[in-house]
């Protein structure tokens, strides 16, 4: 089934950037910013292309971004305009298909395959929505178009911004051998770093390279870097009613020193855990698949531990804190808790065995 499926990745250009400009006409043409003040911990949003060209780049502290970019105009984040936005992009994609997964505010994914519009062209189901999110908005989108998530995402960076790019089928062979490593979904540094002490750069590369061996290499992990290499990706769209995790994190005014000063945030932020779980699960019942613990060192080092668990309580997040927190044995600016959720339609005896698997695969 995998190859037969049209899905499209729409990712809006520069998005809240853009929205900023659309409101502000003065600002067009200018390198601006949007996110936190210098003087705080503020970080980079994200930022026009016009910035871009002097290094400012999203998840950047702003006074760094102040330093690359004298002239840089720092503009506060409106999450609440920036959601508005985002909410008349969705009702847009809703009149092309139900099975929309958004990633975030401005991203996407939109699995068409079943639609009769255009006679099933997605390429002009998603020419079509570039061209109505330009006219009602004012904003550019750019789109990918392929045969599956993986791909359609590769795809809509491909030609940004204001893009669209086709990889059909057949054209699959022919694009993989080029596409560097990282690219591929849930290859990260670490991964990254792993395969080029390999001399791996590429998906033509690592092509090459057997499934014993990528088993023993990554894992579980191996069997998926595998077939990503090849422009196989099995996941399916899932809707947008259907949550895969649920988490919050908080970022710290000073930076936590030790592992008791994070120990002593973690009730606070449980807290807030099971309140939004509560609220998330009186909506829709998912059965918790795994909790998870994110922290970012001082250095923007970020690390997550991971663990299968059918419960949510507080007292399993403290040996996935002091694990998360060994990796680095540093000063933390941020700590975030969460819980993975099932799949939806998988019979609850095979839930129950997957989540006593251990985990395995890259950190
Ligand atoms: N965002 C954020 N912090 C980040 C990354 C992104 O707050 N570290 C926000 C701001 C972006 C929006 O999410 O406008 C979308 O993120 P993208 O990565 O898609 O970035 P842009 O849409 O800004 O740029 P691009 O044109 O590269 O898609
Ligand atoms: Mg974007």
């Amino acid at each position: 089934m995998s190859d037969k499926r049209k899905i499209i990745h729409i990712d809006m250009d520069c998005f809240y950037a853009a929205i900023e400009v659309r409101e502000n006409p003065q600002l067009r043409g200018k390198p601006i910013a949007v996110g936190g003040s210098p003087n705080g911990r503020g970080v980079v949003a994200t930022c026009s292309y016009e910035a871009r060209e002097y290094g400012v780049h999203s998840a950047m502290p702003m006074g760094l971004a102040l330093r690359q970019c004298p002239q840089l105009i720092v503009l506060p984040t409106r999450h609440e305009l920036y959601r508005a936005v985002s909410r008349e992009i969705q009702a847009i994609f809703t009149e092309y298909t139900h099975r929309i997964e958004p990633l975030s505010l401005d991203e996407a994914y939109l699995d068409v395959s079943d639609s009769g519009l255009h006679q099933g062209s997605a390429t002009l189901i998603a020419s079509e929505i570039r061209q109505r999110i330009a006219r009602t908005q004012q904003l550019t989108a750019s789109a990918g178009v392929a045969p599956n998530k993986f791909l359609a995402k590769v795809a809509s960076d491909w030609n940004k911004p204001d893009g669209l790019f086709v990889i059909r089928p057949r054209d699959i062979p022919a694009f993989m051998p080029a596409l560097p490593v990282k690219r591929i979904p849930g290859v990260g540094r670490v991964t990254q770093a792993h395969l080029e002490r390999m001399g791996i750069h590429s998906c033509g590369q690592l092509q090459t390279l057997s499934p014993l061996l990528l088993a023993r290499e990554f894992g579980r992990f191996g069997q998926r870097l595998h077939d990503f290499s090849r422009g196989i990706d099995p996941r399916p769209v899932s809707s947008s009613d259907i949550r895969k995790s649920l988490s919050v994190e908080d970022t710290f005014d000073t930076d936590l020193p030790t592992l008791a000063s994070c120990l002593e945030r973690l009730p606070p932020l449980f807290a807030v855990l099971e309140t939004r779980l509560k609220r998330a699960q009186q909506h829709r019942y998912q059965l918790p698949k795994s909790l998870f613990v994110k922290l970012r060192f001082h250095d923007f080092v970020t690390t997550t531990v991971q663990a299968p668990s059918l419960q949510v309580q507080e007292a399993l997040y403290l040996p996935l804190l002091t694990q998360a927190w060994e990796r680095g044995k540093r000063p933390v600016r941020l700590l975030g808790i969460g819980v993975q959720f099932e799949e939806p339609g998988i019979p609850e005896q095979l839930a129950l065995e997957l989540s006593r698997t251990p985990p395995s695969g890259p950190a």
